[in-house]
């Protein structure tokens, strides 16, 4: 039946085309990469929030909900490591969540303010929730899926955002004198890490 083997043949490679396709699609940069989800824990272990982020055209739209905070200001950012082990306790601080690293950088390395991981802070009511939906173009799904994955971490304070204007003063520091310093450059000032969620 030589019109049955050519039939077979046909699917073989049709199917062999599609999955060629499909990797070459992952790889290219217009590539929607599925939601990313995360459980925010305080460092007691307790839920505090759930988070999403997904692909938007050519944004990135961060879904948050938040509860059983304190009320006010917090920063809010992601950071480069998805483990949240709140006995990674930094010694200078008392900050759990060390094993998060630092604030998501992708690109050139900035300050605070311009990393890709600052994200809008969270303005959490007297009720002690939050809601926010944003989008930001600063990174992509699947960027933070890579090898060591990525986590959000909400801060104990409002964030900076290092707009520090020149007229503040300060002891000399690997920054200079006036303006933002070293610590302002890396968080923004806000604070210990009171909340993580690896992003799965
Ligand atoms: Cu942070
Ligand atoms: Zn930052």
């Amino acid at each position: 039946m030589p019109g049955r083997t050519h039939l077979a043949l046909a699917v073989t490679l049709a199917l062999g085309a599609a999955v060629i396709g499909s990797s070459a699609a992952e790889a290219a940069p217009g590539h929607i990469a599925r939601p990313l989800d995360a459980t925010l824990r305080d460092a007691a272990g307790k839920r505090v929030g759930v988070l999403r982020v997904e692909d938007e055209g050519q944004a990135t739209r961060i879904t948050v909900s938040v509860w059983g905070l304190s009320a006010g200001f917090h920063g809010f950012h992601v950071h480069t490591t998805g483990r949240c082990d709140a006995r990674a306790v930094d010694p200078a601080t008392g900050s759990p969540f060390t094993t998060a690293g630092a604030h998501l950088d992708l690109a050139t390395p900035g300050g605070h303010g311009g990393h890709d991981g600052d994200l809008p802070a969270l303005l959490v009511g007297q009720n002690g929730t939050a809601r926010a939906s944003f989008v930001t173009d600063r990174f992509r799904v699947a960027q933070l899926a890579d090898a060591d994955g990525s986590a959000v971490v909400i801060h104990a304070l409002p964030d900076n955002y290092g707009n520090i204007p020149s007229r503040y003063t300060h002891p000399a520091d690997t920054t200079g004198t006036t303006g933002a310093d070293a610590t302002t450059l890396k968080a923004g000032d806000t604070g210990n890490r009171i909340a993580c969620g690896v992003l799965r």
